[in-house]
């Protein structure tokens, strides 16, 4: 999803973001490091192999729901609008979009510039004519959208639940980028994971097979194989809580023993217990999704959840 390094033979020179968000991250107390750095080859397939979880119910219900509300979003967005994805990655809920609403062109902006030109091209495959205009970007700065788009009404669409790995406060900002990149008469389909059972949570995010618990330890093994680090993964283990007074789910790498490892040869000492904070995947009841929407400048037009009211799908208006 956000991989973006040189690899070049044996030696990959390491993206210097991740090499200063590192460093930084085991300056800082409590350690921090974010989240967006999972995804490098290995990340996103382990976070692949986590959507098909039995506890992993955020994308096989967010898919029904999709299914379920397509064609009633076609109806309220009308036909013609250019669908903008923002973090397309490897979206396999793009095409049940694009299948009801008749878009006038398709525009994934992905920081990573692999993956957009794999899923574009497998998009432009599937929909013959339609003009797919990829933009390798980060959508947490303002976008410039192709020119060719400049005059048709936009529907963006931020599926996932990927707002939720932000603060709310920097929800709400990346909300009114979205409105300027978008423009007047924008439309917005989001996807927001719900606040539910403590045990259900927790579950999604510690399983049974340990997926979870590789894709968290991986971010250690990326910064061995990328910084030259020597951090004894082994000595880490994956921790998954529900901070209820923020509504969010935490991960964490905690230190199994007292440990000591080199960072590009910068020493680092963790004691027994310490951790890192890795993670936050932050949950919204019903109307903290809209009013979350509401500050971001976006009004709430329609809303879908699936029958337990695990995930929502909210469809908002600029
Ligand atoms: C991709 C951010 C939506 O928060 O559920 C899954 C990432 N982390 N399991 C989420 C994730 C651990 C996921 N998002």
């Amino acid at each position: 999803m956000l991989k973006q390094e040189i690899e070049d033979g044996d030696v990959t020179l390491a993206d210097p973001m991740f090499r200063s968000d590192v460093l930084r991250g085991f300056e800082v107390r409590p350690r921090a490091i974010p989240a967006r750095w999972f995804y490098d080859r290995r990340g996103s397939e382990l976070f692949e192999a986590i959507t098909e979880l039995p506890e992993y119910y955020p994308t096989r219900t967010e898919t029904a729901i999709l299914l379920a509300a397509c064609p009633e979003v076609a109806a309220l967005a009308g036909e013609g609008r250019a669908v903008v994805e923002f973090g397309s990655g490897s979206s396999t809920k793009t095409p049940i979009l694009l299948r009801s609403v008749k878009p006038g062109a398709y525009v994934p902006i992905d920081i990573s510039g692999d993956f957009l030109r794999e899923s574009s091209a497998g998009l432009a495959a599937a929909f013959p004519g339609l003009p797919v205009l990829p933009v390798e970007a980060d959508f947490l700065r303002p976008i410039a959208l192709p020119p060719q788009i400049a005059d048709t009404p936009k529907l963006g669409f931020f599926p996932g639940s990927t707002i939720g790995n932000m603060i709310p406060h920097s929800s709400v900002d990346l909300l009114r980028a979205m409105k300027a990149s978008l423009g007047e008469g924008s439309m917005l389909l989001i996807g927001m994971d719900r606040i539910k059972d403590e045990q259900r949570l927790v579950s999604a995010y510690d399983d049974a097979q340990g997926v979870t618990a590789a894709f968290n330890l991986n971010l250690l093994e990326r910064i061995n194989r990328e910084l030259g680090a020597t951090i004894p993964t082994h000595a880490f283990r994956h921790r998954a809580i529900w901070n209820d007074d923020r509504a969010r789910i935490e991960m964490h790498l905690e230190a199994r023993e007292d440990i000591e490892f080199a960072i590009e040869g910068r020493p680092f000492a963790m004691a027994a217990g310490e951790t890192i904070h890795t993670e936050n995947s932050h949950k919204y009841g019903s109307r903290d999704g809209r009013i979350l929407l509401r500050a971001g400048g976006w009004t709430p037009i329609a809303e879908w959840t699936d029958p337990e009211g695990l995930f929502a799908v909210i469809l908002a208006e600029a």
